[in-house]
């Protein structure tokens, strides 16, 4: 195939990629803004390269013509999440989406890989709007966790140095790095609660904070300065006493108080139109 049709095959994919990853990274913002815990930490995409997709078809022994009907992977995205639990968190979320439908799911955490690979796979139909029309296509998505991610990425480059012929030392080596990263997993587990509850306070309390941070901005507009200025430091001093109650306290009063002047510089300039079209 020429070079000029392999990219015109791959664009599509190229747009899956990058639409699935902004989906994934709004669910990410939508948890955070509305002070909840994410089950996804992060997210990232690629499509393979053109010589990773013709080492895999002459593996498989895959006709280049049945390259986007039998190589499942064309389009990537990779979910990393914090704890094991997550995963299955993030899966429901995914076979709820109206917009990806399930191909095939491959559990490579209940069944663990030879080599010791763990993840989640899942292959979903996923539609993409292009010149020629809609074209439907396979993305397979990856969902691990952190210390799952690490283990494969260095076995990938493990496997990419010694191909097929990797030396017992160092199969050992990564067979018994496979057993760590379970128990890793496994601890992680047993404090993941403690853990949420932290993040999640820290989310709210960032929301909170944000949002006062926005009001003060606008009222230095519409307020007097020397108004705005004592409110300041009146949050600076609740800030402080780190007491989220106090916080969110503080923050409503200064809604009302913000919503009070925005009305009362709407009421100002209306007057002052009426003014001037009467004087004309
Ligand atoms: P790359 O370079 O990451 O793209 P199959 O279902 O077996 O017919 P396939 O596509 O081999 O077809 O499926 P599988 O086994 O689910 O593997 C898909 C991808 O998972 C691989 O893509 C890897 O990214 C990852 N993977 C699978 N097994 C391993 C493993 O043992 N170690 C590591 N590090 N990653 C693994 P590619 O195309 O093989 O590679």
């Amino acid at each position: 195939m020429e070079m000029q049709l392999w990219r015109e095959m791959l664009n599509p994919y190229e747009l899956a990629v990058e639409e699935i990853v902004v989906k994934f990274n709004h669910m990410i913002k939508e948890h955070r803004e509305q002070g909840r815990y994410s089950p996804i930490e992060q997210v990232t995409g690629r499509v393979k390269s053109i010589p990773s997709l013709l080492e895999k078809a002459k593996k498989k022994k895959i006709p280049f013509d049945e390259i986007e009907r039998y190589i499942e992977d064309i389009a990537g995205v990779r979910i990393i999440c914090q704890f094991v639990e997550d995963i299955e968190t993030v899966v429901s979320l995914i076979r709820n989406r109206t917009d990806m439908e399930i191909k095939k799911e491959k559990d490579y955490i209940t069944n663990q890989k030879p080599s010791g690979y763990r993840s989640y796979h899942m292959i979903v139909y996923y539609t993409v709007q292009t010149i020629q029309g809609p074209k439907r296509l396979n993305v397979e998505i990856q969902i691990r966790t952190l210390a799952m991610n690490f283990w494969a990425t260095i076995e990938h480059s493990l496997q990419y140095k010694y191909k097929r012929n990797m030396p017992e030392d160092v199969k050992e080596k990564i067979t018994n790095a496979s057993m760590a990263i379970i128990e890793l997993d496994r601890q992680m587990s047993e404090v993941r609660s403690e853990i949420m509850e932290v993040q999640n306070s820290f989310q709210i309390k960032a929301n909170i904070v944000a949002e006062i941070l926005n009001n003060i901005q606008n009222l230095y507009r519409v307020a007097n300065r020397r108004e705005v200025n004592k409110i300041q430091d009146e949050f600076f001093q609740i800030y402080e006493m780190n007491d989220l109650d106090q916080l969110s306290n503080f923050s409503q009063q200064l809604d009302i108080m913000t919503e009070g002047y925005k009305a009362q510089s709407i009421a100002i300039s209306s007057v002052e139109k009426n003014c001037k079209s009467s004087s004309y």
